[in-house]
C-alpha cells in the first residue's frame, strides 16, 4: 500500500501481533532506508518490506532490504525472479503476491517461501481470479504456505480463507483506514462511506488493471478506455493519482485505491483493536464448527 503501509502503520500492525509492511513502492533509497530506521525505533517485533516490483528504484531498494537484514519481503505487480537469489543469499524470506497459480508454482520453483495469494476484490493493481476460487487453487498447486488477501477485513473473511487452505491473510483496505494509517482523513471518510459497488476497475486496456473508488478520475479513465485512447493520454491523468488522494486528500482527482471491502469498512479503529476482534471472532466461529462437528 504504497504512501499508505509506512512506519507508522507497519509498526502498529507488528506491535499487536501482526507482520506489519513497509510499501516500498516509488520510495526512493534514502527515504526507503528513514522508514525502515523509524520502524526499527518503533518496534522490536519484525516487520517486512513490500516491494513493487515496477519501481524505478527497484535494484536500489532491493540492495537496501539486504543490508538491513529485513527478515521478509513481499513482491507485488511482477515476477520476483530476478532478485530472488541475492535477496535469500541476505536470509531474507520471500513471499511474492502472485494472482494466478501458475505464478505460484514458478516461484515456488524459484525459492519462494510462501505465497500471497491476492483476488481481485483487493484494491490497487490486480489480477483477474477471485479469493474464492484463486487461494483452493494455489493451495493444490504449491506446498509452500499461501497467505490469502483481497476481500478480507473481519472475522468471517478470515475464516473462510483458512477454510480454502490459507495458512495466514493480509489485510489492506481496513489498516489504510485504521486510526494509526497516515492516511488523508478525506481517504479514510471517502472509504468509510463507499458501498462495495464504488470500487472500480480502471486501466484494463493498458494491462494494469487498478481497482479504486469511483470519482471524477475513475470516470474519466473509464471514458478514455472506451475511446481506445492511447496509453500516453491515459497515463497523463493516472500518475501520481495514489499520493493525492492518500497525502494530500484529493479524492476527486486522486486515485482512492481500495479493494470492494470497502463496503465492510464503517469504523476508524486503532490498529491493536482490530486485530483483537477479528482473532476472536475467527476463533469463535471455529469452535462454532468444532461444535457442529465440522473439521477445518
Ligand atoms: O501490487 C499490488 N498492488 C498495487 S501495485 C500498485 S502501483 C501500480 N499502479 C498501476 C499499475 C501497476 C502498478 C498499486 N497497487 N498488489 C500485489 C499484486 N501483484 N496484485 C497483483 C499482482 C500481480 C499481478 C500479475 C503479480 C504478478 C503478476 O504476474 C506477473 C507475471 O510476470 O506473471
Amino acid at each position: 500500500m504504497a504512501w499508505v503501509a509506512t512506519a507508522e502503520l507497519a509498526s502498529a500492525v507488528s506491535n499487536a501481533g501482526g507482520l506489519g509492511i513497509i510499501a516500498a513502492g516509488n520510495l526512493t533509497p534514502s527515504e526507503l532506508k528513514a522508514e525502515i530506521a523509524k520502524t526499527k525505533a518503533s518496534t522490536e517485533n519484525p516487520f517486512g518490506v513490500n516491494l513493487m516490483l515496477l519501481s524505478p528504484y527497484i535494484e536500489e531498494q532491493v540492495k537496501i532490504v539486504c543490508e538491513e537484514r529485513i527478515p521478509v519481503v513481499t513482491t507485488g505487480a511482477g515476477n520476483p525472479g530476478k532478485y530472488m537469489d541475492k535477496l535469500k543469499k541476505a536470509g531474507t524470506k520471500v513471499i511474492p503476491v502472485v494472482a494466478s497459480p501458475g505464478l505460484a508454482k514458478r516461484v515456488e520453483k524459484l525459492g519462494a517461501d510462501a505465497v500471497i495469494a491476492e483476488g481481485m476484490e483487493a484494491g490497487g493493481h490486480i489480477g483477474k481470479l477471485t479469493t474464492m476460487v484463486l487461494v483452493p487453487q494455489t493451495v493444490d498447486a504449491v506446498s509452500i504456505p499461501v497467505i490469502a488477501a483481497g476481500g478480507i477485513a473481519d472475522a468471517r473473511g478470515v475464516a473462510a480463507a483458512f477454510s480454502l487452505g490459507a495458512e495466514g491473510i493480509q489485510i489492506g483496505t481496513l489498516f489504510a483506514c485504521s486510526r494509526e494509517s497516515i492516511a488523508h482523513e478525506n481517504f479514510k471518510k471517502r472509504v468509510l462511506s463507499a458501498s462495495s459497488l464504488d470500487a472500480v476497475v480502471t486501466g484494463e486496456s493498458t494491462g494494469h488493471p487498478v481497482r479504486s473508488l469511483r470519482n471524477s478520475l475513475t470516470k474519466k479513465l473509464l471514458e478514455l478506455e472506451a475511446k481506445e485512447a492511447s496509453f500516453e493520454e491515459f497515463e497523463k491523468l493516472a500518475i501520481g493519482g495514489l499520493k493525492r488522494a492518500v497525502r494530500e486528500g484529493d479524492i476527486k482527482t486522486g486515485s482512492v485505491m481500495a479493494g470492494q471491502v470497502a463496503g465492510l469498512v464503517k469504523e476508524i479503529k486503532p490498529v491493536k483493536e482490530i486485530i483483537e476482534e477479528i482473532y476472536k471472532g475467527a476463533e469463535k466461529i471455529f469452535r462454532n464448527f468444532a461444535e457442529m462437528g465440522v473439521e477445518k
